[in-house]
């Protein structure tokens, strides 16, 4: 065991301030300063890196691939050091030469090469993986512009590109000795070999080099690092052409601006399909080079590519990174030679695929036509795999065409790509109980049919090693003093609490510690927002990617009522509000990004009414990503989780707001289902239509908003509210898109698709229930420690030990030191 030098840390320190920027430290800026604590951070992961190294070399586990588009994992310095045993040793040390490490950390830009929920689980699952001593890669795009930046501008959202790489990142490492060339374009010759076998090889292609970039995951005290490996596009440097293109130099300058344009920004799309062509590239560029690496890789261990699914498993994390069965077929057949059933035989023990959402406009499908002209050869091999499985599907169903119609993977001249990834997956799985329930019953269900035996649930869960110690270090302490150190690599253990939910010395230290983080928050909100916000108020808090299925609206709209309300009966029993929102908007989400003007609009207006006496408050914070969320969470008292039943497939902010004692406000759906059924429904205000009742409206379509719009007149006046310039003098209509999003009148059949009239009732009278709850505050300390003490389920600990035993069959490894 390495014990923590001070004085070594603090010299080593000063040498990188000196070796960086040629610099003293008292000449430092914060930012050289940040980018000098973390190379010495770094100098300590290094030989953990090695030694994990060496111990998948010597021990030879099977590892998994987590193959993502997106990895949101936020900042690294304070989690390193939180998982090296060395933050408060460190803070110290900072803190006696005068450093305050909180503003170092802040220095740190946010990763955020993801968009949400799924990219931030696959930070999540990277992290888990490591502290539970797993072998595993994370492959993805080190895109050079992660998630936009979000300003305000007179309330409208505006995005500012993300320039994360601009002052250098200490944290990765380029291994340039691992690239490889990855093809596009061009077309298949067939040519048979002098034993007469079939090869078909891409010709007249163009490439790109792919660069990978390597971050280190740290275990939590294992000495394990695994390997986040993001890669990068580069132009070929002397490239090949076939003999008839020498020395055309317009492919050559195509083939640069491909490796230029490749990698340049992430889709800042959640749960919605763009369908663009460089989407598709930027998908097989880093599948094809992880395949390709991985696949160098086993062979340098092993010569029997037969048995590469004892050593190998490849999670697709949803249908992003499908291509990746293509892939591995056409290596199998085309590099080692195999016959189809040979590669088939392996590619179907390799591959497992992750299904993140039931929404049908993020299910992906790309038109034949790009496909084949960009994927040539991968589309042929599609093509097989498609001819074959509905020769299976017939076999299965006779005469039943209308399986093959639903199920077949290219059909009405588009490739589905969920269809591949469950026809070539040895499991799929759905993310909440509920969610899997639905993708076997309603979404996926003749799949489910023919493949009973791989379908199954993977809960989702969260690190508490984030979202509890770093994110709030006063109760991680806290929880620490009475139950020991056990939950920090076991969440289960927080059950231990529970004892003291009526103890009522710890639920006033309990309250206390929330009292502090709403005022770290509250300083915030004055600092960026201007706004003063009663820290003794209620904070009630959505924050999550703004989405009509997510409900947003459902909010605001009951802010207005209450404002109106409030106006109506001035001496109405009222507990003060403070109602938090942060969300970013799809750039071309048109609802997503009026809805976001309408909050801030209604801020400004209850803001400012002095007549209310400061008893609601409505605060937008600018720019919702990891570092701030952790904050976020450590001060809610409310969890908004209000989702239209069945649509969200699990959300996993709830299970931060629950770890922090928040109380859970929300919709039978998704991990809801599962929080509830944990905490008890006594320590959760549940509102709204079940999944089961939304699906048969749907499926009836019977539901008329119009009814409710003419028969209760508090909706109607708050709906009124968005057109009659209430909320937007200058400019009345402003609103009116958001108003016939809910009333359509024209075609009544597609209004309020998300139901937010038929569920607004049981919202507001939710809402009353979590006010008189928070006026008997033993009660509310009660209910809050329980629902820490039963997140213990929510542990990504716990969800990967899941994936391992039902999926992926890992060895454990150990790294000595
Ligand atoms: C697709 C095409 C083009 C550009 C972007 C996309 C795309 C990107 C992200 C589509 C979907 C994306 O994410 C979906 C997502 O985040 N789903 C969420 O996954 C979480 C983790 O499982 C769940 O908790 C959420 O309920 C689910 O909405």
């Amino acid at each position: 065991e390495n014990v923590f030098n001070k004085e070594a840390f603090i010299e080593d320190v000063k040498e990188n301030v000196k070796n960086l920027y040629r610099k003293t430290l008292d000449e430092a800026s914060q930012q050289e300063i940040f980018q000098a604590v973390s190379y010495t951070v770094k100098d300590v992961i290094i030989d953990d890196w090695l030694a994990t190294q060496k111990a998948f070399d010597k021990q030879d586990p099977k590892m998994v691939y987590y193959m993502s588009m997106e990895f949101l994992m936020g900042r690294a310095l304070g989690n390193n050091m939180i998982n090296l045993k060395m933050y408060k040793e460190v803070k110290e040390a900072l803190e006696e030469i005068g450093l305050n490490l909180d503003e170092i950390e802040d220095q740190e830009p946010d990763p955020a090469l993801g968009n949400g929920g799924l990219g931030r689980l696959a930070a999540c699952f990277m992290e888990s993986l490591a502290t539970l001593g797993y072998a595993a890669y994370g492959c993805g795009i080190r895109y050079r512009y992660g998630m936009f930046k979000q300003k305000i501008k007179d309330g409208f959202q505006v995005e500012v590109p993300d320039n994360w790489l601009k002052n250098g990142y200490p944290f990765e490492l380029r291994r340039p000795e691992y690239s490889y060339e990855v093809k596009f374009g061009g077309y298949v010759r067939a040519e048979v070999t002098e034993e007469g076998k079939t090869r078909f090889i891409q010709e007249n292609y163009q490439s790109v080099l792919a660069v990978p970039y390597d971050m280190p995951i740290v275990g939590y005290g294992n000495h394990v690092v695994d390997t986040l490996m993001i890669w990068d596009a580069e132009p070929m440097e002397c490239f090949e052409l076939d003999s008839f293109d020498k020395g055309d130099y317009h492919k050559a300058v195509e083939q640069e601006n491909l490796a230029r344009n490749l990698v340049e920004v992430l889709y800042p799309n959640d749960n919605h399909i763009a369908g663009k062509e460089l989407r598709l590239k930027q998908q097989y560029f880093f599948v094809s080079a992880s395949v390709q690496r991985a696949l160098a890789r086993y062979k340098k261990h092993h010569d029997d590519i037969h048995k590469l699914p004892e050593k190998v498993t490849f999670q697709l994390n949803d249908t992003h990174p499908t291509v990746a069965v293509a892939e591995l077929m056409r290596i199998l057949l085309d590099e080692e030679g195999l016959s189809w059933d040979e590669a088939w035989e392996i590619t179907t023990k390799t591959c497992a695929y992750t299904n993140h959402t039931i929404m049908a406009e993020a299910l992906e499908k790309w038109p034949i036509e790009i496909f084949s002209r960009l994927l040539p050869r991968i589309y042929q091999i599609v093509e097989e795999i498609n001819r074959r499985f509905i020769l299976q599907i017939q076999a299965e169903f006779p005469g039943d065409n209308g399986k093959v119609a639903r199920m077949a993977i290219v059909y009405d001249g588009q490739v589905k790509m969920a269809h591949l990834a469950i026809a070539a997956g040895y499991s799929v799985n759905g993310v909440a109980k509920l969610h899997t329930e639905i993708l076997k019953n309603e979404q996926l269900h003749d799949f489910y049919e023919l493949f009973p035996q791989k379908f199954n649930n993977k809960t989702n869960g969260i690190t508490q090693r984030r979202f509890l110690m770093h994110g709030d270090p006063l109760l991680a302490d806290w929880v620490s003093e009475h139950i020991g150190n056990d939950w920090i690599t076991n969440l289960a253990h927080i059950e231990k609490l529970a004892i003291y939910a009526t103890d009522k010395k710890a639920q006033q230290e309990f309250m206390n510690i929330k009292y502090q983080n709403k005022l770290r928050l509250a300083k915030y909100i004055k600092e960026h927002n201007g706004i003063e916000v009663d820290p003794r108020s209620i904070f009630d808090v959505q924050v999550k990617r703004l989405h009509e299925y997510k409900r947003q609206l459902l909010n605001i709209l009951h802010v207005m009522y209450l404002y109106n309300e409030l106006k109506e009966h001035p001496d109405m029993d009222f507990y003060p509000r403070t109602f938090i929102f942060g969300a970013k908007a799809a750039a071309g989400y048109k609802n997503a990004k009026l809805t976001i003007k309408l909050i801030n609009n209604v801020a400004d207006v209850i803001n400012n009414d002095r007549s209310i006496n400061g008893k609601i408050k409505v605060v937008f914070i600018e720019d919702y990503r990891v570092s701030i969320a952790e904050w976020i969470f450590a001060a809610a008292d409310v969890s908004e989780q209000i989702s239209t039943a069945s649509k969200e497939a699990s959300g996993t902010g709830n299970m931060k707001f629950m770890l922090n004692g928040a109380l859970t406000l929300g919709t039978m759906d998704g991990a809801n289902v599962e929080i509830v059924e944990e905490v008890g429904k006594e320590n959760a205000f549940i509102f709204g239509m079940s999944s089961d009742e939304v699906i048969a409206h749907e499926r009836n379509r019977d539901y008329d908003p119009m009814q409710i719009f003419n028969s209760d007149q508090d909706i109607r006046k708050v709906l009124m509210q968005l057109i009659n310039g209430f909320y937007s003098p200058n400019d009345p209509e402003l609103f009116r898109d958001l108003y016939n999003s809910l009333l359509n009148t024209q075609c009544t059949q597609f209004a309020d698709t998300y139901f937010i009239l038929k569920d607004f009732r049981s919202y507001a009278e939710a809402q009353k229930r979590v006010m008189e709850a928070y006026k008997d505050e033993e009660g509310w300390a009660k209910s809050a420690i329980l629902n820490i003490a039963h997140a213990g389920k929510f542990s990504s600990d716990r969800t990967i030990q899941e994936y391992v035993d039902d999926i992926w069959h890992l060895d454990k490894i150990t790294v000595e030191v």
